[in-house]
């Protein structure tokens, strides 16, 4: 197994331990069904409640109550109770919680193949292609999962949670309009390096230090889906919000496999029906939330909202392009399979479209 390169986050397991640090036997909670639930299990999400990926977990938490009559569970950790995206990571890794969310964003320097979603324009215009290769392509799933188990990670499911937009104090309407742009991006080597191929002098830091960052002129510009730039406020430190839908968000639903592969028979195929079931159901969650969102931001008055045509989608597309040799250098033999799956589950998805 690689090393583990995350640092342990103290506090995260202060706060596991506050909440007692077994999975089974604990407490005296009431699961839905009434009875005292044998097993607990903790779900860690990386934003706040009310989001994307809140809305996933507590669907996963009803749907496993239910099933389990009561015999399970789940507490679901809003952003901001055990740390960073990459700290819940680890304590996935180490078993202190059970499940959480990845986004590759912030995976690439510990699983290269991941940057695959860090990508620009690879995936199609529609998200409900996109969707269906996410949840129902097994091939681009069992190459990534391989990558995932490598760093002791198992990998329960992709989705969307939106397209991706750049927020700035300025229209972007072209690359050379990134030169020198302190742009806030994920911490993974090809999101800073798909900026540098616009001229930008892109900068990660923590989700939850981007809008002081903005507000204090550390930085110029961010990017992140619709729903989050509502969220998280970062409209009301920005005057511009483009959509050139090059990318969109990707989440990974991850627990570990030595939680995975020691679960029951019937405990394991719940899982995976219900992480399965969730695909179809986020879907619909985060178009409706990024849409109701924008309208909020469009009512408050303060950002104008650009969305970029065909023409200008295609000059940022051409300087993206370099992106794709980086990524088979930097992800090896299993990412350039997984590239090339992508590439073609979306053309062939496409296709049909395209001859009518
Ligand atoms: O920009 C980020 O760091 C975060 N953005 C979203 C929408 N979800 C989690 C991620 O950490």
């Amino acid at each position: 197994m690689r090393k583990l390169l995350f640092s342990v986050f103290l506090a995260s397991c202060a706060a596991l331990a506050a909440c007692g640090d077994s999975s089974k036997n604990e407490a005296d909670t009431t699961g839905s069904a009434g009875n005292a639930p044998a097993e607990q299990w903790k779900f860690a999400i990386e934003e706040i409640e009310g989001s994307v990926q809140h809305q996933y977990a507590m669907e996963f938490k009803r749907r496993v109550e239910e099933r389990s009559k009561g015999r399970i569970e789940v507490t679901v950790y809003p952003y901001g109770q055990l740390g960073t995206s990459s700290q819940i990571t680890e304590l996935t890794q180490l078993g202190q919680v059970q499940f959480a969310m990845a986004s590759p964003g912030h995976l690439g320097s510990v699983i290269p193949e991941v940057q695959l979603f860090s990508l620009h324009f690879v995936f199609s215009d529609d998200e409900v292609i996109n969707k269906e290769i996410l949840a129902g392509n097994q091939a681009l799933h069992d190459t990534l999962n391989a990558a995932y188990n490598d760093v002791g990670l198992e990998l329960l499911g992709l989705f969307q949670e939106g397209w991706m937009a750049w927020t700035a104090n300025k229209p972007l309407l072209k690359p050379e309009d990134f030169e020198g742009l302190k742009i806030r991006t994920m911490n993974s080597p090809l999101l800073i390096k798909a900026y540098e191929l616009y001229g930008a002098n892109p900068t990660t830091m923590a989700y939850s230090e981007v809008y002081s960052g903005l507000q204090l002129n550390m930085i110029d510009a961010q990017v992140n889906p619709v729903f989050a730039i509502e969220e998280m406020s970062f409209y009301e430190v920005q005057s511009h919000l483009m959509r050139a839908n090059h990318l969109p968000f990707i989440a990974s639903v991850i627990t570990s496999p030595g939680f995975y592969n020691g679960l029951s028979e019937d405990d394991r195929k719940m899982v995976n029906e219900i992480t399965d079931e969730l695909g179809g159901f986020i879907f619909d969650v985060q178009r409706d939330l990024n849409q109701e969102r924008l309208e909020v931001i469009r009512e408050a008055g303060g950002t104008e909202i650009i969305e970029l045509d065909d023409s200008q989608r295609d000059a940022f597309r051409k300087a993206s392009m370099p992106i794709r040799d980086a990524y088979r250098e930097a992800a090896g033999e299993r990412g350039a399979k997984a590239l090339q799956i992508l590439i073609n589950a979306v053309e062939s998805a496409e296709q049909p479209a395209a001859s009518e």
